[in-house]
């Protein structure tokens, strides 16, 4: 087994995150070897999601494990190339972070429950409705395939509010 590798999280308002994401190929050595890694970095950061395009990979891929905790073992899904199936019409509202938009949480009203199909880490084919905390989740990173952030579901007026004070953290956090 390789040492893993951490890998830097890209953070707005670097118009990077803002690509649309290109669909996997092949599920490969290199492929896994890449979503060991983004597992690695998401469970350090600490997040409970982490799409390829936050770390400089613009591929239809994300990893998540809404459920660890120091009591929990690991238990990260990989998922490739998803597509939302079905959404339900019931919504559910959750207060969103992101580790592309560190210190900042909002309320994002999503649908409920999504089935979803998609790749998993060994190529094969699933389908599978999530709801609860997954269902919120996997629609904050499918966002981030699409280089859609969690603050571009607020008004212009609360999104251009973040955008202000990440520009200005990440000035102050320049070491001169
Ligand atoms: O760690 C994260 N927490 C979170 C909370 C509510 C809704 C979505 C998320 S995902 C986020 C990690 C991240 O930025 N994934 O892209
Ligand atoms: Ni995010």
């Amino acid at each position: 087994m390789e040492k893993t590798v951490l890998l830097d999280v890209i953070e707005a308002p670097d118009p990077y995150l803002k690509t649309v994401s290109t669909p996997v190929g092949a599920v490969d050595a290199d492929l896994r070897r890449l979503m060991t890694n983004m597992a690695e970095t998401m469970y350090e950061a600490p997040g409970i999601g982490l799409a390829g395009i936050q770390v400089g990979v613009s591929k239809r891929l994300l990893v998540m494990d809404t459920n660890w905790d120091e009591a929990t073992p690991r238990n990260p899904k990989f998922i490739i190339n998803p597509e939302i199936i079905w959404a339900s019409d019931e919504r559910s509202v959750y207060n969103e972070g992101c580790l592309s938009v560190p210190e900042h949480y909002a309320e994002v009203e999503r649908p409920a429950e999504v089935t979803l199909r998609y790749l998993d880490y060994n190529g094969e084919q699933v389908e599978e409705t999530l709801s609860g905390l997954d269902a919120t989740c996997v629609q904050h990173e499918i966002d981030h395939l699409d280089g859609v952030l969690f603050i571009d579901h607020l008004s212009k007026l609360k999104r251009s509010m973040i955008i202000k004070r990440l520009r200005k953290t990440q000035r102050d956090s320049v070491v001169l």
